[in-house]
């Protein structure tokens, strides 16, 4: 029998890490089917999330080391806060703007995740100010002589603001050791790609800033792990930034107050729900001999049981004291 480690794909892993790395990606899935089946039950005023996109957000993360490196997600990105260590009761109760909520004490938008012990950088609603905070964040690593890298993740659009450019070109002047991860659904809310840059793909762009950049299947777990692996070991022996570029699709609509129905065709959502990142990853699991039935089974039985668990932990939490609502917004 051929070891697993050999199998065309598998990037080194061992069949632990193959099932972590679905687990995460079907956990991911969970939660955000959850947050926005509380939403439109009227409990949690907004909800954003990223059913399609887990294969780039747990391949991406995996390859680093959780509460050494760090972490500077956007929003739609529950896949890297559940792959550094982040719950579903930390999720959800975000979500519902408890008081026990690690990101803000119930004050933040829930998804703007944020927690020191797993080293999540707290980012802000303009989108791509978590790029220069990203570079320096590791541009302090690198001065402190420490192997850490941080990996920053945005969406297609985020690559429009000025931001990006600056943190880009920064980073790639003083090889700063971080990973830039876009997220390339094809649309910032109902803009596609084609009205945001004149290139099919903005990889491109890393080579006016000196480093690498490559375009991945990002409804592909391992081609984006692979490629992030790969990144990560240029950051941290000194060899700068990568930009990865991962093609994929958010399956749902922007946000809980959105239709998408005026901007993309039905036909459209439905094809790329045949490329479902975490049915294609189980089936190439199936494939390999890797999980049978009933392995399938106890893994997607145990995430029911999670969010369960965490959405009455988190329905049941209380609510900050109206008089706390100051706390940590002036200096005492
Ligand atoms: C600087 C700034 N401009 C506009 C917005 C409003 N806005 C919020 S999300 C978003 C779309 C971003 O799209 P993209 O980066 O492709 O990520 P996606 O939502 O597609 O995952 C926009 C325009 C914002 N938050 N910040």
């Amino acid at each position: 029998m051929v070891s697993v480690k050999e199998i065309p794909g598998a990037m080194g892993l061992e069949r632990e890490q193959l099932l972590d790395l679905y687990y995460k990606m079907f956990l991911s899935r969970t939660v955000a089917q959850r947050e926005r089946m509380l939403n439109r039950l009227g409990k949690g005023p907004f909800a954003i999330t990223g059913e399609g996109q887990e294969a780039t957000q747990v391949g991406a993360t995996f390859a680093l080391r959780p509460g050494h490196d760090w972490v500077l997600p956007y929003y739609r990105d529950i896949g890297v806060a559940i792959t550094v260590g982040q719950t579903p009761r930390d999720l959800l109760l975000a979500l519902l703007s408890k008081s026990e909520d690690i990101s803000s004490g119930g004050r933040n938008m829930p998804s703007h995740f944020s927690e020191p012990k797993l080293r999540i950088v707290s980012g802000s609603a303009p989108v791509s100010t978590q790029l220069p905070h990203a570079v320096g964040v590791a541009f302090a690593a690198q001065l402190r002589g420490s192997d850490e890298v941080a990996l920053v993740t945005t969406g297609d659009g985020g690559t429009s603001p000025g931001d990006t450019h600056e943190a880009m070109n920064f980073a790639g002047i003083h090889k700063c050791p971080v990973i830039f991860v876009v997220e390339n659904n094809g649309y910032a809310i109902s803009v596609r790609w084609s009205q945001q840059a004149a290139v099919p793909d903005v990889s491109v762009r890393a080579a006016g800033y000196g480093f690498p950049g490559v375009t991945v299947d990002g409804n592909d777990v391992l081609a984006v792990y692979g490629a992030a692996k790969e990144a990560v070991e240029r950051a941290r022996s000194g060899d700068g930034p990568t930009l990865i570029e991962a093609k994929t699709y958010r399956m749902v609509p922007h946000s809980s107050d959105d239709d998408d129905r005026r901007y993309r065709t039905r036909e459209e959502v439905e094809a790329w729900g045949k490329k479902d990142p975490v049915v294609r990853f189980q089936k190439w699991l199936e494939e390999h001999d890797l999980v049978d039935r009933r392995k399938l089974d106890e893994i997607q039985q145990l995430a029911a049981e999670e969010i369960d668990e965490a959405t009455e932990y988190a329905e049941n939490a209380p609510k900050p004291a109206p008089e706390s609502a100051l706390e940590r917004v002036y200096a005492d």
